[in-house]
């Protein structure tokens, strides 16, 4: 097959890139958003998103004249859904965007052309929901139009790299829409492209990340068990790691983000009598923030009043997603126990969140604080000076829930440090 003009429709994490990558391997591109401001932005030359090199592939992108930035789709070659897949209160996917996007395509579908959906989606997605939206075109799938589930795999922090290194599934509704899907990103992948039916594709996705949070989750259980036999649990992980088939996590405040915390509801919503364990480990990482706010109360005693920093809160370190956040569930819960917070998140540092004060620098985070809690174990904090923390902040008190501090180098200059999975040196 022939492609010379992409539309990609969602311009997030997953999408823009995408579409940035394929206009500088020379496709011509329509990178499509619903959201005028994001439309607006993008064609202003802005970006609504934080990734490394994601400014200037974007910038390179729209230089070369190939990408063009619009709100509504085009006739192309092929059709790529980057749109997300979040869940309701009760778990349940929320398909409407790609539903959206799929009846938005119908109208500009030609024969020959190739659709590919690329956001995580619950099993038979593509079969049971997309298939019929564009099929409303009347043309159907495998028949007068390819059809393809290829799911993203890249982890934020890193996705331009892996977004060209990785190995792909691609799952056609047929071989010939699988092999189309394989024309389309050997553009630009040098991964290996491994072909499957669509079903497939989607259970592997969801199998990746459910696989993860389930390691996870046994890495949280293990910080608590430590926690009550007085284990140190990075120590015991460390040794336990020294088994030449074990490979336990790192445990943590939960998890966050829009993938891992996200994606095994999938499961068990498509099968709640089968998916039991995946649903305990959810339940499992859900409550670590609740570990978090236990410890602090047992380090302190009464959480009132208590003027607490806490430093982080994206999902993660080294990204400025806030997504599903752990660390802003720790900040509620702290503010539901009657603490004070003022929350500092370095890569966003005009971050604001409902119902959590935010400080706009460390300084302001630690001006009146009797207690630091780090919640993310981002870059600039690694690098701390108890010395010069000691000058910011009255109080003499480190909460570490991401094993980050040399606690006896803290103690050295008066800290006391408590640890997350970790018995008090003191
Ligand atoms: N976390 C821990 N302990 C660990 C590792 C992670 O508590 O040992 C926490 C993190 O702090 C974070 C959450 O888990 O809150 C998820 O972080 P992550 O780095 O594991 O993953 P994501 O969500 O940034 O990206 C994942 C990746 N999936 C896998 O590694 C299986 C990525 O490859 C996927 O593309 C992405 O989900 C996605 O979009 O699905």
């Amino acid at each position: 097959m022939n492609f010379n003009k992409v539309c990609v429709l969602g311009l997030g994490y997953i999408g823009l890139p995408t579409a940035s990558t394929f206009a500088t391997h020379g496709l011509q591109v329509i990178g499509v958003d619903i959201n005028p401001e994001v439309v607006q932005t993008l064609q202003n030359g802005g970006l609504h998103i934080q990734e490394p090199g994601l400014r200037t592939l974007v910038q390179a992108a729209l230089r070369s004249g190939n990408l063009s930035i619009r709100n509504q789709p085009q006739e192309a070659d092929a059709f790529i859904i980057a749109v997300p897949t979040p869940f309701y209160e009760d778990k349940k996917a929320d398909l409407r965007a790609v539903s959206a996007a799929a009846a938005a395509i119908a109208p500009y579908l030609r024969k020959g052309n190739l659709v590919v959906l690329e956001s995580t989606s619950p099993p038979r997605t593509t079969m049971d929901v997309v298939a019929p939206l564009l099929e409303q075109s009347g043309l159907k799938s495998g028949i007068d139009f390819h059809l393809a589930y290829v799911p993203e795999r890249v982890l934020p922090g890193q996705i331009l790299r892996e977004l060209i290194e990785n190995a792909r599934v691609i799952g056609g509704v047929d071989r010939a829409s699988a092999e189309a899907g394989r024309e389309l990103y050997r553009l630009f992948v040098r991964g290996e492209l491994i072909l499957t039916d669509a079903t497939t594709a989607e259970m592997v996705k969801l199998m990746e990340n459910t696989y993860r949070d389930v390691n996870i989750a046994i890495a949280n259980e293990f910080a608590r068990l430590a926690d009550r036999f007085g284990v140190d649990i990075w120590e015991a992980i460390a040794l336990a790691n020294r088994h030449p088939r074990v490979n336990i996590l790192q445990p943590g405040i939960g998890v966050g983000g829009h993938c891992i915390s996200v994606d095994p509801w999938f499961l068990v919503e498509a099968a709640p009598d089968l998916a039991r364990l995946i649903r305990t480990a959810r339940m499992v990482n859900d409550e670590q923030p609740a570990f978090v706010v236990d410890i602090i109360r047992r380090s302190v005693g009464d959480l009132r009043g208590l003027n607490v920093a806490a430093l982080g809160l994206s999902y993660k370190a080294d990204v400025d997603d806030v997504r599903e956040s752990p660390a802003i569930a720790v900040c509620q819960q702290l503010l539901q126990a009657g603490a004070k917070v003022r929350a500092f998140e370095p890569n966003r540092v005009h971050i604001k969140v409902e119902g959590v004060p935010t400080a706009q620098s460390l300084e302001e985070a630690l001006q009146d604080a009797a207690l630091m809690v780090i919640l993310v174990a981002h870059q600039p904090f690694r690098t701390f000076d108890p010395a010069t923390i000691a000058k910011m902040m009255p109080g003499r008190l480190v909460v570490d829930a991401v094993n980050l501090l040399d606690e006896w180098h803290w103690k050295a200059e008066g800290f006391r440090v408590v640890k997350l999975g970790s018995p008090s040196k003191d």
